[in-house]
């Protein structure tokens, strides 16, 4: 039997490691369909309910086993489909691999049905690299090097195969004029800083009293090199929301979340530090920095394209984040002075962890949502996976969920996209069949994509060795963060046509597809909700009734900002005037004293 173009791409996607791709089909790639029946089905083609989903699938995939994510489409909608997800790849710096189908070379420049003009499409999110194969010779390196670009500039790369080509006999290039061989290896390399440069960070860092550590995703393979230079300095360290995973919360030194959905402690790192070490972290929000002029800064990341933009630092180390630490720390003085700096921190998280506990514990109607996250975490099991979707649920996922070592956490950081937190987790269970998945989502979420694709988990749900992927459901009949941003920002009051929506009854449905589901009314039922969650021998959906009225106030905010927000709620939400007392409940926690204080 010959080997058709559409053979011989799955058998070079298997020849790069790819064991999953998450799809759906349609006419544009039936040949491909028709090759992965030929071969039994390997990489896995796993079908889900929505291009954008087996493109959120992808990136799971790929941000939770550091391996490249796949995804699979047919031409025209189904490649329109996939662009947020994409686009959540490209923002969050994330290897994904495109296989999209177009109509056949002969009706292409026809108006032909499903034709659109794929290079324009995916010209900017796949901008690294995007190609058409319109000859068997072409491969294998068009899909080489989409895969090899994706790997090396983290970003979705996307190769488009016209109908017709997938049922050509393959051929591969020749030893001629105008052929393009290609080669598998792809072997490990490191990027360093120069020495001199290091030199130049050393003394920086070693001239600074209170140093501030921001670490992002970039230092995550580099643990234990940022907890021993942040030892050596007395450094805090502050974590932007991609970074979450990167270093254990229980570390007395490490602040939390930065930014709007932030800790106070962090926040307040950043204000009074004179130094600044940034590690692998495109953090945006200037204004959670340092003051321009206020610290020196140095930063390291792994992209010379990426650095020396959100805050004048003076040394921009290019270089991976373990490799360049390990050349750093040497450089150090190790003989520091006072630990004033370091107390001060710690003593601003201890703080802040009893603020948090309190504002937990505020009784609300009908269920704190601050308590539904802060309950979750002492249950969490150690080699928990979780993800967060867009909207309040985020805030609560940065601020009350302690990352323990080994633990894994994301959630779409750049793009911020609603409608990723059920399939990062359905990614992560195919990444980590034996690990737990956890995917917190508001009902907004859930109702736009979420319920679709627990019949995505569902379908699977007996491929995983580990069956546990919870579903926890923030059920507000809001679309909550919004509706504080619009108060809080544009002192506007909610706008109910656009803000409400609709009762559902999540986990009556999650049962109706066979799997666990729970509707947690009462406080008290919370912690039972979410064991049971955990308990379950498969995918669960654990639906809290929670209160709108609380708000997800930024950890800066100050009694005057607390003050407009009220006096916009006031205009306009009489009937929600209920919130204007829990927003204020849970601001005034941070201002009681602290039970003891160092
Ligand atoms: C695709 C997309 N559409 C709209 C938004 C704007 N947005 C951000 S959060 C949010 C509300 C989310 O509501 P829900 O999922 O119910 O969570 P809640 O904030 O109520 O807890 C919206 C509309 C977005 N981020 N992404
Ligand atoms: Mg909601």
């Amino acid at each position: 039997m010959s080997t058709k173009v559409s053979d011989h791409v799955l058998e070079r996607l298997r020849e790069w490691g790819v064991e999953h791709v998450f799809g759906y089909p349609g006419d544009g790639i039936n040949g491909l369909l028709a090759a992965w029946g030929r071969a039994e089905n390997r990489p896995r083609f796993v079908q889900s309910r929505h291009e954008e989903m087996s493109a959120f699938e992808a990136v799971g995939y790929a941000k939770f086993s550091g391996r490249l994510g796949v995804c699979a489409a047919t031409s025209g909608p189904g490649a329109i489909h996939l662009l947020n997800g994409l686009y959540d790849a490209k923002l969050d710096h994330v290897p994904v691999l495109a296989v999209v189908g177009q109509t056949h070379r002969t009706a292409m420049g026809g108006s032909y049905q499903q034709e659109v003009d794929l290079h324009t499409l995916f010209k900017d999110v796949a901008s690294d690299f995007v190609e058409t194969v319109t000859v068997p010779e072409q491969l294998p390196n068009v899909l080489d090097r989409a895969i090899r670009t994706a790997y090396a500039r983290r970003c979705p790369t996307a190769v488009i195969i016209p109908g017709d080509v997938q049922e050509l006999d393959y051929s591969p290039p020749t030893h001629e004029f105008k052929m393009v061989p290609s080669s598998l290896d792809r072997s490990a390399w490191t990027a360093v800083p120069s020495e001199e440069s290091l030199r130049r960070a050393a003394e920086i860092l070693d001239s600074g009293d209170k140093v501030a550590i921001l670490v992002g995703q970039g230092a995550a393979g580099a643990r234990v090199e940022v907890e021993r230079i942040a030892e050596l300095l007395g450094a805090g360290v502050a974590k932007a929301l991609l970074g979450k995973d990167a270093l254990s919360d229980e570390l007395p030194y490490v602040t939390g979340s930065i930014g709007l959905l932030g800790t106070r402690p962090s926040y307040e790192l950043m204000r009074d530090c004179d130094t600044l070490l940034t590690i692998g972290s495109s953090f945006p929000y200037t204004q959670f920095m340092p003051e321009f002029g206020k610290a020196r800064g140095v930063q390291i990341d792994i992209d010379p394209h990426m650095v020396g933009m959100r805050y004048p630092y003076e040394v921009n180390l290019v270089g991976d984040a373990k490799a360049t630490l390990q050349r750093l720390i040497p450089m150090l003085q190790t003989d520091r002075g006072g630990r004033e700096w370091y107390d001060t921190v710690c003593d601003n998280v201890r703080r802040w962890r009893e603020v948090m506990e309190r504002r937990a514990q505020l009784s609300v109607d009908p269920i704190n949502p601050e308590y539904v996250a802060h309950a979750l975490d002492p249950l969490l099991p150690s080699d928990a996976i979780v993800s967060s979707d867009s909207g309040s649920a985020a805030n609560w996922y940065a601020r009350h969920l302690t990352m323990r070592p080994g633990m894994r956490g994301s959630l779409s950081g750049t793009l911020a996209t609603m409608g990723c937190g059920v399939p990062y987790a359905i990614g992560a269970k195919f990444a980590h069949p034996d690990r737990p998945a956890i995917a917190l989502v508001g009902d907004g979420a859930m109702q736009m994509n979420g319920m679709a694709e627990l019949i995505t988990a569902a379908k699977y749900r007996d491929l995983w060795e580990d069956p546990r992927l919870v579903v926890g459901v923030w059920n507000n009949h809001d679309l909550n963060q919004v509706t504080w941003e619009m108060r809080a920002m544009e002192g506007a009051p909610s706008f109910l046509p656009s803000q409400e929506i609709p009762d559902v009854q999540y986990a009556a449905f999650a049962r109706s597809l066979g799997l666990t589901g729970v509707r947690v009314e009462k406080p008290e039922d919370v912690e039972a909700g979410w064991r049971a969650g955990l308990e379950a021998d498969g995918p669960a959906v654990i639906e809290f009734l929670t209160d709108p009225a609380v708000p997800p106030i930024p950890p800066h905010a100050t009694w005057d900002q607390m003050e407009a927000t009220a006096a916009s709620i006031l205009k306009g939400d009489a009937d929600r005037a209920s919130m204007v007392k829990q927003g204020l409940k849970a601001k005034v926690q941070e201002f009681l004293p602290g039970r003891e204080k160092k």
